[in-house]
């Protein structure tokens, strides 16, 4: 399905110096991955993520949590970035100043071959103590119970940003000196709720840039954005960039 990209948002990405991209679950929707308001399937169907990614859960049931991103980390094995990731690669090569700001943990940006990334809400990929903060590579395989950091004995945890937890204070600071200053923003496969990753579009669009949302459905960013491709973002990215930089 070839969408029309509009012909003004071509001229402005052609002579855009500095262009930010905002990225949800949904650009990873076609790699496969559940969003994170799908619904989950299987041994985790009973559980709503939003239950499971908080601080609360994990004091409550530190093993459950544990196991829930086991499971997710042992999903990811078998998956790939799709064409969004990849076009979202090409873009950064093609533009003077680009940043990718991320809220996904999946790690697909990074195995696609992105490399100025913003991972706001950490990378399942990484485990650290839930104590002394120290990264682990190797926990042990045991299957019995929560692994304990080998420094200080605490138990360990994914590198993730839990709802009620701060982010990551480098990360989110670049990723708001990149929204305010860049040229084109995009929204790409995020519901915009969450926040404060959601108000960066917005600080974009208040400081004069272009916004621009690449989304499935429409979102309360919809209203204020200058463009809004609807539509699947593994098709719409590859045909922006290819028009674009064609
Ligand atoms: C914090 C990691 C300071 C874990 C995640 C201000 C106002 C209101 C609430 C708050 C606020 N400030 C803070 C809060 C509380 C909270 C919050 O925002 N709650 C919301 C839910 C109301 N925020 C926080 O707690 C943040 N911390 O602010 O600290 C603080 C501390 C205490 C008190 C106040 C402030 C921390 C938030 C981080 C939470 N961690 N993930 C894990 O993943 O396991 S969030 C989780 O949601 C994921 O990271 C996910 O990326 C993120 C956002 O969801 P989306 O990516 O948008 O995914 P979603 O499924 O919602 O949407 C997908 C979209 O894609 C859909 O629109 C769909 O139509 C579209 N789509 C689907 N397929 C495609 C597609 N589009 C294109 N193509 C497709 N193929
Ligand atoms: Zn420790």
């Amino acid at each position: 399905m070839t969408m029309e990209i509009p012909s003004d948002l071509i001229r402005f990405l052609r002579k855009a110096n500095r262009v930010a991209v905002l990225t949800g679950a949904g650009v990873s929707q076609e790699s496969g991955l559940r969003t994170f308001r799908d619904p989950q399937t299987g041994l985790w169907a009973q559980y709503k993520p939003t239950d499971l990614a908080s601080p609360e859960a994990f004091a409550r049931d530190p093993k459950l949590v544990w196991d829930w991103y086991a499971w997710r980390r042992e999903a990811l094995k078998g998956v790939r970035p799709n064409a969004g990731h990849y076009a979202l690669v090409e873009m950064e090569k093609r533009v003077p100043e680009f940043t990718l700001i991320t809220q996904n943990v999946d790690n697909l940006h990074r195995f696609a071959g992105s490399r100025n990334v913003l991972e706001l809400h950490g990378n399942i990929q990484r485990v650290r103590c839930s104590e002394c903060r120290t990264f682990t590579e190797d926990w042990g395989d045991d299957t019995e119970a929560v692994p304990h950091c080998n420094v200080c004995g605490g138990l360990l945890r994914p590198d993730v940003v839990w709802s009620g937890e701060n982010l990551p204070r480098l990360e989110l600071e670049a990723a708001v000196q990149a929204a305010r200053k860049c040229d084109v923003f995009f929204s790409v496969g995020t519901s915009g709720v969450v926040q404060p990753a959601a108000s960066l579009a917005f600080a974009a669009h208040n400081k004069g840039a272009v916004v621009v949302e690449v989304n499935a459905e429409s979102t309360p960013l919809t209203p204020k954005a200058d463009f809004f491709l609807q539509g699947k973002s593994g098709e719409l990215l590859p045909e922006l960039v290819a028009e674009v930089w064609k």
